[in-house]
């Protein structure tokens, strides 16, 4: 009898790389998506097939993190070993906007699927999307001993999930467990997320489609890593003997800056900074390769927009992995070097231009065997353009 897990959040970065993890494990895996006006499944679209097929381990349900009888009903029904709780309200920023939605969302939402286990009886291992977003003001390095403080609703909600996790696991010997996730990211990263903003933004510069990227703080600095590798982790932490939580990141921080100037230096654009504050842009010091005709030195290309500043920021994050290292044996395996190479060669792709090609030969020869690294979403993307 194979395995079955149910996936909350399968429509996501995180979501859709652990559904094809756990699908090249044997898994049955059952994902909740909610109701949308457009499609929202692209990331998945590539391992989906009709439920009629003989030999379909994927199954998609509507349902929605806001509604509890959905939730006891599907864990009711699937009777499913394990639970990976993806699924929330994910942007800090828009945190900040949408502050009630949220904490409905990403704190309860959370309490609704572990009261769903409880009531229906049914023994699911689980896993929480828990954040370092959590450690808020806390000073770096951060580990699963460092004490909260968090700096945005988003990072509050997380809080209160994490601390319900705990809970149902000391008062109803839950086997529940808290990944505190350093940031990860990937080709298939939301494109509001700086990363992705940013290596989005240089293959639209590239096509000669965007003239200036516009960002908030560039000085905050996070732990990056590769989002394929975390998922490992997830699924990891849910088949040890005892449940627990763990820290997740790669041990070392990088600035949103340090992100710029790489993702630039890579397509042969070295950038000069001038001003402070509000007023600092970017200017193009030099230009080293002809990947860009459009382009000249002294063309001003990145801005800053307080839009994008946050009421409370978290200025820096720097995982404490040790952890994760001896207990689980994991270590994370892609370079910050190697991530913007292979971001940036993904969304050099989608744009219909030639990648540098560094990236995706890293990205081939890390040997995730589990994907493809078939990104089907921008392909859908690309033909819409
Ligand atoms: P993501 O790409 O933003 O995906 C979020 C997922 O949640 C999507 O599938 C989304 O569905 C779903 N969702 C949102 N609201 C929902 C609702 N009301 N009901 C049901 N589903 C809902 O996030 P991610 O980067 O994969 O992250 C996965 C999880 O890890 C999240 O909980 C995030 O907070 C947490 N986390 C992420 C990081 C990171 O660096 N990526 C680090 C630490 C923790 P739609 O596709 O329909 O929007
Ligand atoms: O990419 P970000 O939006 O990610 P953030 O806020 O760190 O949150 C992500 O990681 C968390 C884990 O620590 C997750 F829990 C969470 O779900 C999410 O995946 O912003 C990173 C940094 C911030 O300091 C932000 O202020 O980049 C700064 N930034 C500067 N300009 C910007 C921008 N962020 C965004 N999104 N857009 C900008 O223009």
């Amino acid at each position: 009898m194979s395995k079955k897990a149910l996936v909350t959040g399968i429509t996501g970065q995180d979501g859709s790389y652990l559904t094809e993890l756990l699908l090249s494990k044997g898994y049955e895996v059952h994902g909740l998506i909610r109701r949308a006006s457009t499609f929202n499944t692209g990331r998945i679209d590539h391992i989906y097939t009709d439920p009629h097929m003989p030999g379909t381990r994927l199954f998609l349900h509507n349902g929605d993190l806001s509604d509890s009888g959905q939730l006891v009903n599907l864990v009711y029904n699937i009777r499913p070993d394990e639970i990976y709780h993806l699924g929330a309200q994910s942007h800090v920023r828009v945190s900040f906007d949408m502050p009630e939605y949220t904490g409905d969302i990403t704190a309860l939402g959370t309490t609704r699927l572990l009261e769903a286990i409880r009531r229906s009886g049914i023994k699911s291992r689980f896993y929480q999307a828990s954040s370092s977003e959590m450690f808020g003001a806390a000073p770096p390095p951060q580990d699963e001993n460092t004490a909260f403080c968090p700096r945005s609703p988003y990072a509050a909600a997380k809080v209160y999930a994490y601390w319900m996790v705990v809970n149902y696991r000391e008062g109803y010997k839950m086997f529940a467990c808290n990944g505190v996730l350093f940031n990860h990211e990937s080709p298939r990263r939301g494109e509001t997320f700086v990363t992705r903003k940013i290596t989005r933004a240089i293959a639209n510069i590239l096509k000669g489609k965007q003239r200036k990227l516009y960002l908030g703080n560039i000085n905050a600095k996070r732990d990056w890593g590769f989002a394929p590798e975390y998922v490992e982790m997830m699924w990891l932490m849910l088949q040890q003997d005892e449940p627990d939580d763990y820290a997740v990141g790669t041990g070392e921080s990088r600035s949103v800056k340090d992100f710029l100037e790489k993702v630039f230096n890579y397509v042969g654009i070295e950038i000069e900074w001038r001003g402070e504050g509000i007023d600092r842009k970017g200017i193009v010091r030099s230009l080293s390769s002809a990947l860009n005709p459009a382009l000249k030195v002294g063309d001003v290309i990145i801005e800053i927009d307080p839009r994008y500043f946050r009421p409370t920021e978290v200025d820096f994050l720097q995982a404490d992995i040790s952890k994760a290292r001896q207990k689980l044996g994991w270590a994370p395996r892609t370079t910050f070097d190697e991530l913007v190479k292979i971001m940036v060669d993904y969304d050099m792709k989608l744009i219909g231009l030639d990648p540098v090609g560094e990236g995706i030969k890293i990205c081939e020869k890390k040997g995730f065997s589990y994907t493809n690294h078939d990104f089907s979403l921008y392909e859908k993307i690309r033909e819409r353009c």
